[in-house]
């Protein structure tokens, strides 16, 4: 985490650090990925919309000191807003705002690394409010502090109203951030990008299968090799195999060559 720089947006803050692709990065995050008690969760709550789950993100988030309130959203709404040069507010496509108000499109999954408190920006959520409206102005006292020992977990969804709080204290607060999607919907860290063939090979079948390298259905998630001719409608398993190049990250998650 200490290489990565801060974040620098009214989202994800000022005070903020984001260290993603964890699960190229970090032992850990891919064991606790794949936790049993985790997969079954997002299996059972997701799998009523699709066939398949998937990684959404991995992030260790780290509140510094000073770090103002995150403003209040729901996660789901990555696939409803339209991008637009960040001077402009974001606007919403209404069919598919609409279409993610009957679904529930990802699960997520806070651990906390340090203490989370009120004072030192654990996460703010408000209860119940899955089911309101996208525009509802939530009061402050709509908000709780998830409060959290070092080690537990907030379990929230795509739907619920949260934000970070703010950090009120002369201690960073660090939390890791996994969260899962519907198999059919686009990720929110590219997971192809971000974990790319050459560190995906070596990794477990079953996060290989979450990052995307496996067929999410009869024709869903193939590839097509432009080359040699005829290997069209390839698992893309078969690019984990083709990779011969062995990329190694040393302990503070950089490339190391060998
Ligand atoms: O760090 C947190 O407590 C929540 C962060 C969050 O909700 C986000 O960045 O979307």
């Amino acid at each position: 985490m200490k290489a990565t720089n801060s974040a620098s947006s009214d989202f994800g803050g000022f005070k903020t650090i984001r260290t993603g692709a964890l699960i190229a990065r970090s032992q850990i995050c891919r064991e606790l990925a794949i936790d049993p008690r985790l997969i079954d969760l997002a299996v059972a709550f997701l799998t009523p919309y699709a066939n398949t789950i998937q990684l959404h993100v991995t992030q260790a988030i780290r509140v510094l000191p000073g770090e103002k309130a995150q403003m209040a959203h729901r996660d789901r709404w990555a696939w409803s807003q339209i991008q637009l040069p960040p001077e402009l507010e974001p606007q919403v496509n209404p069919v598919l705002a609409n279409l993610l108000s009957e679904i529930e499109p990802q699960l997520n999954i806070m651990l906390a690394i340090t203490e989370f408190t009120d004072e030192n920006g654990a996460t703010r959520i408000a209860p119940g409010s899955s089911h309101y409206s996208d525009d509802v102005k939530l009061p402050d006292d709509a908000f709780v502090a998830a409060e959290m020992s070092p080690g537990s977990l907030l379990v929230f969804t795509g739907s619920v109203f949260h934000g970070a709080g703010a950090n009120k204290t002369q201690a960073d607060r660090i939390g890791l951030n996994i969260d899962y999607s519907l198999g059919w919907l686009r990720q929110e860290d590219n997971q192809y990008l971000s974990c790319p063939p050459e560190i995906a090979k070596d990794l477990d079948p079953k996060l290989q299968e979450l990052l995307g390298y496996t067929v999410g259905g009869p024709s869903l998630g193939y590839f097509t090799p432009p080359l040699p001719a005829g290997e069209d409608l390839s698992s893309p398993l078969k690019a984990l195999e083709q990779t011969h190049e062995t990329v190694r990250l040393d302990a503070d998650g950089r490339l190391s060559s060998g």
